[in-house]
């Protein structure tokens, strides 16, 4: 049976076109949310959007909506696809952009073909999907959901002390129009897997049915700065090594625990940050993650008691932040399926996975049906320049979404 496809040629152009906005002078592509560089990619989405003829929504948290509506359908709840296009520092060019892309690709090449969809079809590049500059990540689709309101969202400190809300407003993307104004019918997002496992059992597509829970907590341990040369180890109240052991003791803690949970310190800085004064303050963050809720709970009271013991052995004070909170999600189970079958139709090779990432698709799903379609990624890496998916896979997975959205979109 032939299929139908995507244009492979202007959806690797767009991808590589994308991945070149947004590079800093050490060549890094770093898009952080409401940046200069991040308008600039804005600024070039937006234009391909409008070149295909899309009706361009901007919300006032900065999500951005290409919308394909008919008068039969105008009004309607829409299947929306797509993903986020801010990245992490010294990122790769697929995160979240891949999504958004193959979204408009496969909305362009239905157009083409003449498709009548019975309901909208609208693609989504949410804000702050990464949550880098401003936490929590997915904070765009968040506010769409109605999972925190607009207001504190655009008032939301970044690493920086700006606000999101003055931020975008710089960049022109403080848009008009009410959060969650656009409802979705369903959503499907397209995302590179960013682990080992599709690379690892050679299979081109995942049918995302569940995503793990993900915890954020900034620490502050508090010491007292004193001489690294004259002052005794056993006098010390030493800010720095007290954070060190926090890094260690989550590891060994999750090695013996033998459970798939993961716990990463992925910032952390010391005051006065000087070579032979000893800390007097470590600030650093907690990204603990678990498929199961309890688990993580348990994870999180393990870690406050580890952290009541450093203060009662280093003499530190420890202050404790939450910066982000998400239950796991199971997607939903019909999509699925739609994925699975679309795939074994082009003879694909699918399985069914959780999620290890964080993604928009687990705030959508909390007001419609939703899943996620992944592809490989080589040596599973991700967050990093060295993230790519090959070519044939990224085609590959953006006609098993026309598929889909063909399917969902087809039917009233
Ligand atoms: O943190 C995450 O999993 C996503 O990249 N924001
Ligand atoms: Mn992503
Ligand atoms: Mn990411």
């Amino acid at each position: 049976m032939s299929h139908s496809s995507i244009n492979a040629g202007r959806l690797l152009a767009h991808i590589d076109e994308l991945g070149a906005i947004g590079r800093d002078d050490q060549g890094r592509l770093t898009r952080l949310a409401a940046s200069d560089t991040e308008k600039q990619g804005r600024d070039r989405l937006v234009a391909w959007l409008e070149a295909a003829g899309l009706d361009v929504v901007i919300d006032r948290i900065g999500n951005i909506f290409g919308l394909w509506q008919s008068e039969d359908n105008a009004g309607l709840p829409a299947l929306m696809l797509g993903s986020h296009i801010d990245t992490v520092i010294n990122a790769g060019i697929y995160d979240g952009c891949y999504g958004v892309l193959a979204g408009l690709e496969v909305i362009e090449t239905l157009r083409e073909q003449g498709f009548a969809p019975a309901r909208p079809i609208a693609v989504a590049a949410f804000t702050n999907e990464e949550g880098v500059r401003y936490a929590p990540d997915m904070l765009g689709s968040l506010v769409h959901v109605g999972g925190i309101a607009t207001e504190a969202a655009l008032a939301t400190v970044g690493t920086d002390g700006t606000t999101l809300g003055s931020e975008l407003a710089r960049i022109g993307y403080a848009g008009a129009v009410a959060p969650g104004a656009l409802k979705p019918h369903a959503y499907v997002e397209l995302h590179i897997e960013q682990g080992p496992v599709l690379e690892r059992d050679a299979t081109p597509i995942g049918a995302v049915e569940n995503l793990q829970g993900i915890s954020w907590q900034r620490i502050i341990i508090d010491g007292v700065a004193n001489h690294a040369g004259t002052t005794p180890m056993a006098m010390r109240c030493d800010a720095g090594l007290a954070a060190a052991r926090v890094g260690l003791f989550l590891r060994d803690h999750i090695a013996r625990s033998n459970a798939p949970s993961v716990a990463t310190v992925g910032t952390m800085r010391f005051e006065p940050d000087a070579i032979n004064v000893i800390p007097s303050r470590a600030v650093f963050t907690v990204d603990l993650r678990d498929p199961d809720e309890e688990r993580l709970q348990a994870l999180e009271n393990t870690l406050a008691g580890e952290l009541r013991r450093i203060i009662a052995e280093e003499g530190v004070t420890v202050t404790v932040e939450r910066l982000a909170r998400f239950e796991p999600v199971t997607f939903d189970r019909a999509i699925v399926e739609v994925i699975e079958t679309s795939a074994s139709a082009r003879g694909l090779k699918c399985r069914r996975m959780t999620s290890g990432a964080g993604h928009d698709a687990q705030m959508i799903a909390r007001i419609a049906p939703a899943a996620m379609i992944f592809v490989p990624s080589r040596d599973g890496i991700s967050h990093n320049p060295r993230e790519h998916t090959a070519p044939a896979d990224l085609v590959a997975g953006a006609n098993v979404l026309l598929d889909v959205v063909s399917k969902i979109a087809g039917r009233p």
